[in-house]
């Protein structure tokens, strides 16, 4: 991990890191504290008194009763102005436009909120999608040559080793696949950061939340950033009234995107752990 203490003008070095080193950097002190318990604050709020959301790679801890320790709150836009602030800070402006392009969009914008002995996800990679596992329903020839997404990580508490620190495979995103547990998976680091610090990785690299052992929450905000041309040209969808989606063909429902079930709000899915192909519970 790369990590970045004061102000940079030459970002090189950053995208360098994102594309062919460890795939991760780490930007000290750039948030204002007052700002991250604003926003750490909202989080908790909707976590305390909110039904289980949905989650992600957490077959192991819905296996073992222990899901509700592993907490979402989506569609953060909505929940407070702070989250506007946060998320339109300058460096991640400057990183994400060189890496990514200058119309960049948000593609999910979430907190995941670790309580004391949650057990952790299983690694995994959030792009180019994160039921990468299905092969056959990727193009033939995909690889991570060039930037595809990159994730944003906001830490509203501190994310050290025993409290749960995104763990990750440094360089894993040079080689795009998805991780099974035959892979070599020994050089396991984590995002140790604090609140205030400002965390990019590389979307190919694997990664995952790890078991909070400490006695305090982890919380940290959660930013998938892509490229604009993710978008379809023609909305297809919103002209066509229930009756004729209802009544097409499978065919016609996947070429109009109705058989995948993205994008959706998160906030109100019923799933309680989704997407993974649930390697520690086999
Ligand atoms: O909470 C974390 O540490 C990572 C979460 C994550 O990678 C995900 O849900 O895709
Ligand atoms: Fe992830």
């Amino acid at each position: 991990m790369l990590e970045i203490n004061k102000p940079l003008s030459d970002y090189k070095k950053v995208l360098d890191e994102l594309l062919f080193g460890s795939g991760v950097v780490l930007f000290k002190k750039v948030f204002d504290l007052n700002k991250i318990n604003e926003a750490r604050d909202i989080v908790n709020k909707f976590a305390e008194n909110q039904d289980q959301k949905e989650s992600h790679f957490n077959s192991e801890a819905e296996a073992s009763g222990k899901i509700h320790l592993q907490q979402r709150v989506w569609n953060l836009f909505g929940k407070g102005q702070v989250f506007s602030d946060l998320i339109t800070n300058d460096i991640i402006f400057n990183v994400i436009s060189k890496l990514l392009g200058t119309e960049f969009f948000c593609g999910s914008y979430c907190a995941s909120r670790l309580l004391p002995g949650s057990l952790g996800q299983e690694l995994h990679l959030d792009y180019p999608y994160w039921d990468f596992y299905k092969s056959e329903t990727f193009p033939i020839g995909l690889n991570s040559s060039f930037a595809q997404n990159c994730q944003v990580t906001i830490p509203l508490d501190i994310c050290s080793k025993e409290s749960g620190a995104t763990a990750y495979i440094p360089g894993s995103q040079k080689n795009l696949h998805y991780p099974t547990q035959k892979d070599d998976l020994t050089n396991k680091q984590q995002m140790i950061a604090e609140p205030g610090d400002l965390v990019f990785f590389n979307g190919n690299c694997w990664h995952g939340a790890s078991p909070n052992n400490s006695d305090y929450q982890r919380a940290a905000l959660l930013i998938e950033f892509l490229p604009k041309y993710i978008k379809p040209v023609e909305d297809l969808v919103s002209y066509l009234d229930k009756d004729f989606k209802d009544n097409s063909s499978d065919r016609v429902r996947q070429l109009l995107g109705l058989n995948y079930e993205y994008p959706k709000i998160m906030d109100s899915s019923k799933k309680l752990n989704n997407i993974g192909i649930g390697y520690k519970t086999k």
